[in-house]
């Protein structure tokens, strides 16, 4: 498996628009193809939050121009903000299980 930036921006792309596709603007993400999206790519992040409206809730976070869709532009602001949230648990995981050798040696 090749994982360079480059190839995972090239997926980032393609995930986008195996999604956007589906419906209306190609190049845009409507509530329905945004939420498609977030389950079948990002079910971990969801599975947390079973509260109705969150698809909802993430689109208007999301829509910074207020077309009532999210492009490109604006998805890739979550995910930036998800990848953040990801190397906090991964910094604070590493930090604790080096804690934990310490304490046990
Ligand atoms: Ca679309
Ligand atoms: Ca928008």
């Amino acid at each position: 498996m090749c994982a360079n930036l480059q190839g995972a921006m090239e997926d980032l792309i393609k995930v986008f628009h195996r999604y956007s596709a589906k419906e209306g603007d190609k190049y845009k993400l409507n509530n329905k193809e945004l939420k498609n999206l977030l389950q079948e790519e990002l079910s971990d992040f969801l599975a947390g939050s079973n509260e109705c409206g969150v698809v909802e809730k993430i689109m208007l976070d999301l829509d910074e121009n207020g077309d009532g869709e999210v492009d490109f532009q604006e998805f890739v602001v979550l995910v930036a903000a998800l990848t953040v949230a990801c190397n906090e648990f991964f910094v604070d995981f590493d930090k604790r299980s080096k804690k934990e050798q310490e304490d046990s040696g």
